[in-house]
């Protein structure tokens, strides 16, 4: 019992303590909350606000070590049918996806690099969240999740 309570604490207390992991994703300050129009989601790689449930974008995250690599950008996490790259904001009207992707795995979002991308207008605010399904995807088969609200 009182390891189950200290388990738990160190889990509330580790997943609080994780903030800085939205450094390491592409606009991850600015991830839009699809369940509350124009809010942001604050723990992008979870279910929820409050919840320690990792989303798909969560766990895809956590696979690549924390890291944003090219192929946690080419992933489409919710399986809406639209990448992490794209719902990130990465505009892809000049260069590929997979450019754009490899090139930012190789600067791990220096702030310099970004600005320089928002300048060419290859990036702009994410249009969605890459965890949460908001069904904008031509193929997608997916559902936001049951408690999806503000
Ligand atoms: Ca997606």
């Amino acid at each position: 019992m009182i390891l189950t309570a200290v388990f738990g604490f160190l889990l509330v207390t580790v997943a609080n303590a994780l903030p800085q992991y939205r450094d390491r994703i592409l606009n991850g300050h600015a991830v839009p909350n699809p369940c509350c129009p124009g809010s942001m989601w604050g723990r992008v790689g979870h279910m929820s606000s409050s919840s320690t449930q990792l989303n798909g974008f969560g766990r895809d995250f956590a696979s690549s070590g924390h890291m944003f690599t090219e192929q946690l950008c080419l992933a489409d996490s919710d399986g809406d049918g639209v990448r992490n790259g794209q719902e990130l904001g990465l505009v892809t009207n000049r260069y590929t996806l997979q450019t754009l992707c490899s090139f930012l795995s190789q600067y791990n979002m220096n702030p310099r690099v970004l600005s320089f991308l928002r300048l060419r207008g290859i990036l702009r605010n994410p249009s969605s969240h890459p965890g949460i399904c908001d069904q904008r995807g031509q193929f997608s088969t997916c559902q936001p999740p049951p408690n999806c609200g503000c």
